[in-house]
This record gives C-alpha cells, structure tokens and sequence, in this order.
C-alpha cells in the first residue's frame, strides 16, 4: 500500500489531521488499534475552544455539534462558600466554549472520513514505524490485521497515537527531551442519568479537595473529584462518590445537587508531559503522542486541534510547492501554543486542588489567588482568553 502520509491512531489528533489533509487533496491512511465501537463509546473530554469549533465547522463536520452541542458564555469558580462567575462572552469580545463530548467528535470525524473515501484501519495490531530517519526516502508502517501482515509506504509518518502510542518510543531516546510533572491527586469521573444541576460548568475548590460540575446533554451530568491516584474505583461506592459531591459543591444559597443512576465511572492521573522537538525525520508527533496537559484547563483535545492545524497546513504547502519551510518549523511553531497551554492547565490545577502538603500559608495564597481572579477584570480576563483559546498564530 502506498499514501503520502501515514497516520498512526484515530483520536481527535489522526482523524482531524486526515480530514484536513482530504480538503487540500492530500492522501492519507489511518492505522488504529482499537474497534471502532470502542472509539466511539469511550468517554473523554468535553469542552471545545472557540477556535476548536469553528475549525470543525470550516471542515464540514460540525453539524451535530451545533445542533446538539452546549454553547457556554462562562464558568463559576467556587471558594470560601462563595460562587463567582467568569463571563468569556463579556471579557473576550464575545467568544465562548461549546460542551460536546469527544467521543461525538469522533463520531462525527470516522462518519465524514468513510463519505469521503477515507481509509482507517480498526483493530491493527503489532504496529510499528520504520525509515522515518531525514535521509530515507519511504518512510513505512507496519501492522497485523485479519491475521495478515501489511506495509504502508509513504512520504511521511504522523503520530497521533496518544501518549501510550508507538511513535514517540520509536524515535531515539537522545533526540528528545522530556520535560514532565506527576501531580500527587487523580480524577474520579462519573457520567450520571441527571439533568445538569447548574447550566454552567462549577470548578469548586473545596478543602475535601477539588470538585468538578460538568454535563453532556440536558439528561446527564459528569462529574469530577479529586481522589488518590491509587485509589481503587471499585472500592468507591456510588453513595461515597455522591457524599463526596454534595460536600464538595453544594453550601451556597440553598443550591442542590441532582443525583441519578451513575452510568459509567472511572479514576485518570494527573500529569504535565511535553517533548521536544515533536519531530524526527520524517515523522510529525501531534496531540497527546507530544504532550499531556492535566484536565483542569479542559486543553488535551483543543491542543491536539491546534497541532494538525499547523501540520496540515505545513503539508499543504509541501505538497503545493515543494518547499518543507513550514515543515522545518512545525515543532518550533506548535511549542509556543504548548507552553502557553501547560502554564494555564499548570496553574488551574495549583489553584483549584488540594496539595497535601500545603501549609496554612499556601492555603491562604490559594484562596487569595481565587479571590483575586474572580474580583480583578485583569484577573477574570485572562483565564477567560486561555479558557476560550488563545487566537491562532
Ligand atoms: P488519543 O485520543 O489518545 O488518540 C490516540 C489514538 O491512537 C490509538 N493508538 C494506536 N493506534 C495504532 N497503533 C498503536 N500502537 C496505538 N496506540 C494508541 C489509540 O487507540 C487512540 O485511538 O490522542 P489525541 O488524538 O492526541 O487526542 C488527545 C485527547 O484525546 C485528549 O487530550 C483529551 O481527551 C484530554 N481531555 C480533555 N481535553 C479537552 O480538550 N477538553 C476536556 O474537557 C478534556 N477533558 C480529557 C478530559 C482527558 C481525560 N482523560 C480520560 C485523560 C477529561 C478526562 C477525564
Ligand atoms: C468534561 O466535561 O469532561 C470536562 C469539563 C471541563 C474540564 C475537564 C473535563 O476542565
């Protein structure tokens, strides 16, 4: 088989990059692990940056997401038995986010794949990247599928498959450099049958530890709390999980929490993980293949977003004249967004989590921080602007 880019994993980053790529008439092919089903049911993030989309929109797929999608003007930031709202639409010139789940995203991203005459191979296994070095002229993938061996020849390789992916581990540990923090909390999500309790998203600083209110339709909630990383979920019952909210998000002016059957649940770390350069050769890493952000900025998908952004467009011009200028940039260009991004995602995690070991002054210089943030315009508006997205380029 032959194509002029090779997409390794079928996340929001490999089917994005593939479908942008298709509108510029360049020919791609996916290789995915998993089952399409399993794509298409896993729950991930939830929030779309302005920019993220209307990108989906330029491309053709964001139909359903305007239909079904929740547009938000604001979120609350909660601390000291106090709710105070941050207004994107007022402090950004009228931006907002839109709550879609992920796994929509992608629904929506195979659906105009497969119209279009994409190629994704589901189920691969035994993946593995060969040639990728600068001097090699066909750069090769290899996989397993249906018991029978295939090679994908092509110009280039992308690697979007996600943190625990191939790519990244095939490049040679001496030409990266790793830059990463594990913060000492995880994340216990659940999905419940519950109308949303509030029609925005509630971030709540808690001295319980961090909670987060936030939904995917009018009929169900997800909700979020902070927990030990090696916490066992089994060993989290639904009535713990419920207490634990209710403590942790209600106490303001009589406001109540809606509980209903919890549908799915499940513990994810914390960590900030950025390497550089996210080339070698002839192979582009993009999204979470590069770089994890913790989940407190809701940035993971968007950043992803941004990346292909940059790297479709540096193969557009590739394939249009000739010239790999934007290539030879594309991991200086796509760093300056991912700093930016681990700042703000590194700095809505230290402000709204309970660290263990924080002194009773760190207490109060975190509550300040809030108090700050939610009462100076200058405060508000610059987590509005990194919440909303930072313009592109
Ligand atoms: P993905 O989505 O991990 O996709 C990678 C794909 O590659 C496949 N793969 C392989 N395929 C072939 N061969 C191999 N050897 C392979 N190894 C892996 C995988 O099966 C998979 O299909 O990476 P991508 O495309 O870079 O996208 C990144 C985002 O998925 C991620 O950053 C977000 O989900 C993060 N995130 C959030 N991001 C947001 O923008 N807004 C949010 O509100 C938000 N909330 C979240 C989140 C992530 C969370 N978890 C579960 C970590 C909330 C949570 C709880
Ligand atoms: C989600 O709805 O899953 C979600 C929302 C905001 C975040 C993270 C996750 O910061």
């Amino acid at each position: 088989m032959r194509t002029q880019v090779g997409i390794v994993g079928a996340g929001p980053a490999g089917l994005l990059l593939s479908h942008i790529l298709h509108l510029q008439g360049i020919d791609s092919v996916i290789i995915e692990a998993k089952s399409r089903s399993y794509i298409e049911e896993r729950i991930r993030a939830g929030v779309l940056e302005h920019g993220t989309a209307d990108l989906l929109c330029e491309i053709g797929c964001g139909q359903r997401m305007r239909a079904q999608g929740l547009v938000h003007g604001g979120i609350e930031l909660q601390f000291s038995a106090r709710r105070q709202r941050i207004d994107f639409q007022e402090l950004t010139g009228g931006k907002s986010v839109v709550v879609y789940a992920q796994h929509e995203v992608l629904k929506d991203l195979i659906q105009a794949r497969l119209d279009t005459g994409g190629q994704i191979f589901f189920e691969a296994d035994q993946v593995s990247i060969h040639d990728f070095e600068s001097a090699s002229p066909h750069p090769r993938i290899r996989f397993r599928k249906d018991e029978i061996d295939h090679e994908l020849t092509c110009d280039f390789i992308a690697g979007c498959d996600g943190f625990h992916g191939v790519c990244r581990p095939s490049i040679p540990a001496s030409a990266l450099q790793v830059f990463e923090r594990v913060y000492p909390f995880g994340w216990l999500g659940i999905l419940a049958q519950a109308p949303p309790s509030s029609h925005e998203l509630i971030y709540s600083n808690h001295d319980r530890g961090f909670a987060l209110l936030s939904m995917r339709s009018p009929t169900i909630s997800r909700l979020y709390i902070q927990c030990d990383p090696e916490d066992d979920i089994a060993a989290w019952s639904d009535d713990q999980i419920w207490s634990e909210l209710h403590a942790r998000l209600e106490g303001i002016d009589g406001w109540k929490l809606i509980e209903g059957p919890v549908l799915q649940k499940g513990i994810t770390g914390m960590r900030s993980f950025v390497v550089e350069p996210m080339q070698y050769g002839k192979l582009f890493l993009a999204g979470d293949s590069a770089h994890i952000v913790p989940p407190t900025g809701a940035k993971g998908l968007n950043l992803a977003a941004a990346d292909v952004r940059l790297l479709a467009r540096a193969f557009a011009a590739y394939y249009k004249s000739g010239r790999t200028h934007l290539l030879d940039q594309y991991s200086e260009t796509c760093l300056r967004r991912v700093w930016k991004v681990q700042r703000f995602s590194w700095w809505m995690t230290s402000m709204l989590h309970r660290f263990e070991d924080d002194t009773p002054f760190d207490r109060r210089r975190q509550l300040a921080e809030l108090d700050y943030v939610t009462s100076s315009r200058a405060g508000a508006q610059s987590l509005a602007e990194n919440y909303v997205g930072l313009p592109f380029d």
